[in-house]
């Protein structure tokens, strides 16, 4: 296991990942309310505020954007993702290896699991590849654990949650990436059954800043150590405010209250 403490993606012990796979994953919809950040330049700029610490991208994004800003931001290579356009079972294509995220520069590995689905069986295996490569590498692996699928009744259930970042855990990833399952005592469950593997919480759609602040709130003063987030930045008009408030919440621990007030 690799602790946020002695990792590339984290600052302090703690981790704000700016996700921006969404092109892949859900198409040109997530761009709509702000169109600017369809240019994946503008949110590149968005990632070097001192917040975050590093960004999530798939591979044509980070051939095509890392290079410009390896000074200023660390690099998740998010290594599998589908389209939206895929209309089976939960899955997801592993579009780049972790040989050659090493080679484009990454400083950490991501691999989303859809536990449940009628895929999981090979999406292990291949998460299994790539988590034994990147130790090569010595670069950290968030799974994007996602329980989802056939039989699967609520996504975001505090067994479910806590089930998912225990797979994480089993399977040998150093951050389970999880959804907030709703409370500071359920996503408590969730980081027990984490055991070593730090626990991040994923963003989801777009909330209101209070709304938003309140549940990465509970989700730290559950032992998460931070974040790993998309729409709920960068579908703001003003993301820096907002990545500002985010900052205090996250490495400060400060109230919600305090953080707004900044
Ligand atoms: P958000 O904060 O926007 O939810 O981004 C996190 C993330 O995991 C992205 O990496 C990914 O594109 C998206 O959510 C997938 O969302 P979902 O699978 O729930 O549609």
């Amino acid at each position: 296991m690799r602790p946020f403490e002695d990792s590339p993606i984290s600052r302090d012990g703690k981790v704000l990942i700016l996700a921006y796979d969404h092109g892949l994953e859900h198409g040109p919809v997530d761009f709509r309310e702000v169109p600017e950040t369809m240019d994946p330049g503008n949110v590149w700029d968005i990632a070097t505020h001192d917040a975050v610490s590093a960004m999530a991208v798939q591979k044509g994004i980070a051939e095509a954007y890392y290079p410009s800003y390896e000074d200023d931001v660390n690099l998740l290579a998010k290594l599998n993702g589908t389209s939206n356009l895929w209309m089976g079972e939960p899955d997801s294509a592993v579009n780049w290896s972790v040989d050659y995220a090493a080679e484009l520069g990454a400083d950490a590995i991501g691999f989303t699991l859809y536990g449940g689905s009628n895929h999981e069986i090979e999406m292990a295996e291949e998460f299994r590849r790539a988590q034994e490569a990147a130790r090569d590498y010595d670069l950290p692996v968030v799974m994007w654990s996602y329980p989802r699928g056939q039989g699967l009744k609520d996504d975001t259930s505090p067994e479910t949650i806590a089930y998912a970042a225990r797979q994480a855990l089993e399977l040998g990833a150093d951050v389970a990436k999880v959804k907030y399952p709703g409370s500071t005592e359920a996503m408590s469950f969730a980081v027990d059954m984490a055991g070593p593997t730090d626990v991040v919480m994923s963003g989801g759609s777009k909330t209101s800043d209070r709304d938003f602040l309140e549940s990465v709130k509970g989700a730290v003063d559950a032992g998460a150590k931070g974040l790993a987030v998309g729409r709920n930045v960068w579908q703001r008009e003003e993301p820096e405010p907002f990545l500002d408030a985010l900052e205090a919440v996250i490495y400060e621990e400060t109230s919600v209250d305090e953080a707004l007030d900044r």
